[in-house]
C-alpha cells in the first residue's frame, strides 16, 4: 500500500529510561521535559544540544506564553541515547538577568582554544542594557560545564537567539535577531565582547525572521533562519561566499509545521560523514504550541551546493539496537489504511504513543535496526486488542518474513514472545502489519 503522510495524529511508545538521566527517543529526542530551540554541536567525539527549556507558565510569568527559567544541556554519541547533564545555566545564578523573568530563550555554544563559550539571551535587571532581552556568555572547560556566567551581558547587544560563528582563520562572528532584523558584528579575541558596531545582515527575504544560525561547506557560507512568509515558521537558508555576507536567497529547509507549531528553531551539523537538521515542534503539547519538543533528521547536499527540503520524520536519526524496546510508532512510514498512532495515555503524554493496526493488511514500517552479527533467536511484542497473528518482515512490505506472532486477545497490555526461524543480522528496516489480525496495539517489540 502507499504510505501517508508522516503528520497523521499520534499515539505513543513507552518512555524506556536507562537509569536516572539517559533516555532513548527516536523523535522527539527528549521525553521528560519539553525542550526548544536546539542548538547542536560535535565536541569531542559527540553530539551536544543546548537547546531552551520550556515550562508550563504561572500566571504573570514569562513573556507571550514562553516560560524559561534555565537550560540543560544533553549530549549523544549515536543520536539515540541522550544524556542529559543537567542544568548548566538559570535564571537565579547569573547576575545581570531578571530573575522573575522566565526569558531564557534560543542558546548556542562553541569552543575555541578549549574553552567552551555558552550564549544565552534573557531579560535584564538593568535596563541599561537594552530594551528587551540582552545576550550573555557563560564559559566552562568542558561541554557540559560547569559553566561561569560573566557578570554583565555582551555591550552592545540587544536581542534574542545568539549564533556564534568562528571562520576558519579563526576570527569569530556573533549573530543574532535583534529590533533591525537579523544582526551580526565581529567578536574580539576573548569572545565576550564585539569588535565592531552591529550591522544587518543583507540582501534577506522581507518579512519576519529570527533564530539566526550559519554554517560553511566546501567555501559555501549558508545563512539559515526561520521565516514567516505565509502563517508560521518555515526555515530557509540563503547563500554568500563569506560570513558577512551579502547572501542571496537558497530557498526552504523545512516547510511550515503541518501541526501548526507557530515557531521552528534549527541548527545543522556534520558528524560521522552524515548531516543533521535539529528543530522543534510541538510533539508533546498538541494543544499550546510554546511548550515544544527537539526532533532531528538527516539533510541532503545537491552536487551545486543547494539543500534539499527536510520532510520531518518521526522515525528521526540514528539506528536503534533490536534487544531494546524499539518504539515502532515513532515510525518511517505507514499503511494508508487502518495504521495509525495514539497517545498511551492523554493524560501523560511523556508516557509516548501506541501503534494501532485496525484494517486488514494494515502495516507500519520502522527503519534502521540494528542486529549486529545475528545472535537473535526471539522477537516480543507488547501487544493488546482482539488478537490474531501479526507478522513481522524484514527491508519492505513484500520483504522476507521475520515472524508472525500470536497476540492473545487481550485488553491488557500483554507481552508475547516468539521463536525466530532466521537470526537476522546488519541494519535492516522492520514492517509490521496486521495480516487478517485486529484490530490490534502495539507499545513496542523487542529482540532476545
Ligand atoms: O524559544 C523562544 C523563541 O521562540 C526563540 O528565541 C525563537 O527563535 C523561537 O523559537
Amino acid at each position: 500500500m502507499k504510505s501517508k503522510s508522516l503528520w497523521r495524529p499520534l499515539g505513543l511508545c513507552g518512555l524506556l529510561l536507562f537509569g536516572f538521566n539517559s533516555t532513548i527517543a527516536q523523535n522527539p529526542l527528549i521525553m521528560d521535559q519539553f525542550t526548544a530551540d536546539p542548538s547542536a554541536r560535535v565536541f569531542e567525539g559527540r553530539v551536544y544540544v543546548y537547546p531552551s527549556h520550556d515550562i508550563p507558565c504561572g500566571k504573570g510569568q514569562g513573556m507571550i506564553g514562553f516560560c524559561m527559567a534555565d537550560y540543560h544541556v544533553f549530549s549523544s554519541e549515536n543520536l539515540t541515547d541522550w544524556t542529559d547533564h543537567g542544568v548548566i545555566v538559570s535564571q537565579n545564578k547569573v547576575d545581570w538577568v531578571d530573575s522573575t523573568s522566565y526569558s531564557m530563550w534560543a542558546p548556542d555554544c562553541i569552543e575555541k582554544n578549549g574553552t567552551y563559550y555558552f550564549y544565552f539571551p534573557a531579560r535584564s535587571r538593568d535596563k541599561a542594557f537594552g530594551r528587551g532581552s540582552a545576550i550573555g556568555v557563560a564559559t566552562a572547560d568542558k561541554p557540559f560545564g560547569p559553566f561561569t556566567p560573566e557578570p554583565k551581558p555582551i555591550e552592545g547587544v540587544s536581542g534574542i537567539d545568539p549564533n556564534p560563528f568562528i571562520d576558519r582563520d579563526g576570527q569569530a562572528y556573533l549573530y543574532w535577531a535583534g529590533f533591525g532584523g537579523l544582526l551580526m558584528a565581529r567578536l574580539k579575541d576573548n569572545m565576550k565582547e564585539l569588535d565592531e558596531k552591529p550591522q544587518k545582515v543583507g540582501e534577506l527575504p522581507p518579512k519576519f525572521k529570527e533564530g539566526p544560525y550559519l554554517f560553511e561547506r566546501k567555501g559555501i557560507y549558508y545563512f539559515t533562519f526561520p521565516h514567516v512568509e505565509n502563517k508560521t515558521e518555515r526555515l530557509v537558508y540563503c547563500t554568500g561566499d563569506n560570513p558577512r555576507g551579502p547572501f542571496k536567497y537558497g530557498g526552504v529547509i523545512m516547510d511550515e509545521s503541518p501541526t501548526g507549531c507557530w515557531t521552528n528553531h534549527h541548527s545543522i551539523i556534520a558528524y560521522k560523514g552524515q548531516w543533521y537538521l535539529f528543530y522543534h515542534h510541538n510533539d508533546l503539547s498538541p494543544h499550546f504550541d510554546k511548550n515544544r519538543s527537539i526532533r532531528a533528521d538527516s539533510l541532503f547536499f545537491n552536487e551545486d551546493g543547494t539543500i534539499q527540503k527536510v520532510i520531518p520524520t518521526w522515525r528521526g536519526a540514528g539506528a536503534t539496537p533490536a534487544d531494546r524496546r524499539i518504539q515502532i510508532d515513532r515510525y518511517s512510514a505507514l499503511s494508508e489504511i487502518g495504521a495509525s498512532v495514539a497517545f498511551l495515555d492523554t493524560l501523560h503524554r511523556q508516557e509516548g504513543w501506541k501503534t494501532v493496526l485496525d484494517a486488514k493488511d494494515a502495516w507500519i514500517r520502522y527503519n534502521s535496526v540494528d542486529f549486529g552479527h545475528g545472535k537473535w533467536k526471539s522477537v516480543r511484542v507488547n501487544a493488546s486488542g482482539a488478537g490474531g497473528i501479526v507478522e513481522i518482515r524484514l527491508d519492505q512490505t513484500d520483504g522476507p518474513v521475520l515472524a508472525r506472532v500470536q497476540i492473545p486477545e487481550s485488553p491488557d497490555w500483554t507481552v508475547v514472545e516468539s521463536k525466530l526461524p532466521e537470526r537476522p543480522s546488519g541494519i535492516r528496516n522492520l514492517i509490521v502489519s496486521a495480516g487478517d489480525a485486529g484490530p490490534v496495539e502495539m507499545d513496542w517489540i523487542s529482540f532476545e
